[in-house]
């Protein structure tokens, strides 16, 4: 099938799925056009089974805001007529949904018909979607889709609270390419980030507050005072700064590594022991997904999505959001002697297993049956 896929381009996990979407249809022999505003970081081989075309948005002093709908859905219109292309798959609602029905619509006028698959996941529906400035496009254009599909039940569950949202919604949770994350443990080096008795921590995000980073950084402190530990931080946004402020505060700058955003985020997880996800708001939580493949055991808020993921007592631990001490408690179980912290590894490994993408591949290819039908 040529299916053109709509995503941001950054390190958010909607454009990371997007894009590990699209390197997987192309390897099932799909024709695969990414359209966005600028190569979508994890896209780094194109094949010639994947295309990539730019949205440019032209800046004119006129606009306060320069109109990049607009943009995208008029290079949406070309891609569609020039490459014959046969669905169009948008990640993220906002305002992705929004430009795909403008490009339903500009086509049909040509008598083309393109169907139209929404992926919602997350954000736009629980922070953005919800909000009365966007609310009625939003509940629009995901009614408008022909077929739409969420990360998670609770993500499903939380979007029809919200909206009235007259279409099924199909839950194909994210996934993960296992044999990407297939690192010896002799080629993972530790010694780079930590001394040998240290239990490495980690947080990959975007740094947001819904990630609640000041969690992060107070359950390491509180750690670090029983065994002795490293925190690598991983990702860039708003609440970095806060966060290292608070580690020096707190007298643990020396422990706490902010690496930045990072494309080897494999190499960062591989020599990890613990995840910490303690977020107010996550619809499924892809970088817990992307820590426990690499056998790393995982500390998080219950919120969302996230228990579909992380099992209590199994791959982790689940604690209400801001409870800290509970996770403090939970962090030191994990690591309480050896044995316990490779039981934790291995369950974590075996529960990220079941979202291989191989198991959820073939969901997303019968959406796109589905949809090409309706
Ligand atoms: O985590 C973020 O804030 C980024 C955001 C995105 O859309 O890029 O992530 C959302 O989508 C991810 C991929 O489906 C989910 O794994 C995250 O849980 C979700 N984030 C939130 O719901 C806060």
């Amino acid at each position: 099938m040529k299916i053109a896929i709509v995503c941001y381009p950054t390190f958010g996990g909607s454009g990371v799925v997007a894009t590990e979407l699209g390197i997987a249809l192309a390897r099932r022999g799909h024709e695969i056009h990414f359209v966005t505003y600028s190569q979508p970081v994890r896209l780094e081989l194109l094949s010639p089974n994947i295309h990539f075309h730019e949205v440019h948005v032209p800046e004119y002093p006129l606009f306060h805001y320069q109109p990049y709908e607009l943009a995208l859905s008029s290079k949406l219109v070309e891609t569609i007529r020039s490459f014959g292309i046969e669905l169009l798959h948008v990640h993220y609602a906002i305002p992705h949904a929004y430009a795909g029905y403008m490009t339903k619509k500009m086509l049909e006028d040509e008598g083309i018909y393109v169907p139209m698959v929404t992926t919602l996941h997350g954000t736009d529906i629980t922070l953005l979607g919800n909000h009365p400035f966007y609310k009625p496009a939003v509940q629009f254009s995901i009614n408008q889709s022909n077929v739409v599909t969420s990360v998670s039940q609770s993500l499903k569950e939380d979007t029809l609270e919200i909206f009235d949202i007259r279409r099924e919604i199909h839950v194909i949770p994210n996934f993960i390419d296992k044999t990407k994350y297939n690192r010896a443990p002799e080629d993972c080096q530790r010694s780079l980030m930590a001394k040998d008795d240290e239990y490495i921590l980690t947080h990959v995000s975007n740094f947001r507050k819904v990630k609640r980073v000041q969690d992060v950084v107070r359950i390491f402190h509180k750690v670090q005072q029983q065994v002795p530990a490293k925190l690598i931080m991983v990702g860039e946004g708003p609440e970095k700064e806060g966060a290292e402020l608070l580690a020096e505060e707190l007298g643990i700058e020396e422990k706490v590594l902010f690496l930045g955003n990072s494309n080897e985020v494999e190499h960062i997880l591989c020599f990890s022991d613990v995840f910490l996800l303690p977020s107010e708001k996550e619809s499924f939580g892809l970088a817990a997904l992307e820590a426990m493949i690499t056998k790393t055991a995982v500390i998080s808020s219950n919120a969302g999505g996230i228990p579909e993921l992380n099992q209590h007592g199994v791959s982790g631990y689940l604690s209400d959001v801001g409870d800290t001490e509970d996770m403090i408690r939970n962090t030191l179980k994990i690591l309480k002697d050896d044995a316990t912290l490779q039981a934790f590894k291995k369950r974590a490994y075996e529960r990220a297993c079941i979202f291989d993408i191989h198991n959820i591949l073939p969901m997303y290819e019968e959406i796109y049956d589905l949809a090409y039908k309706s």
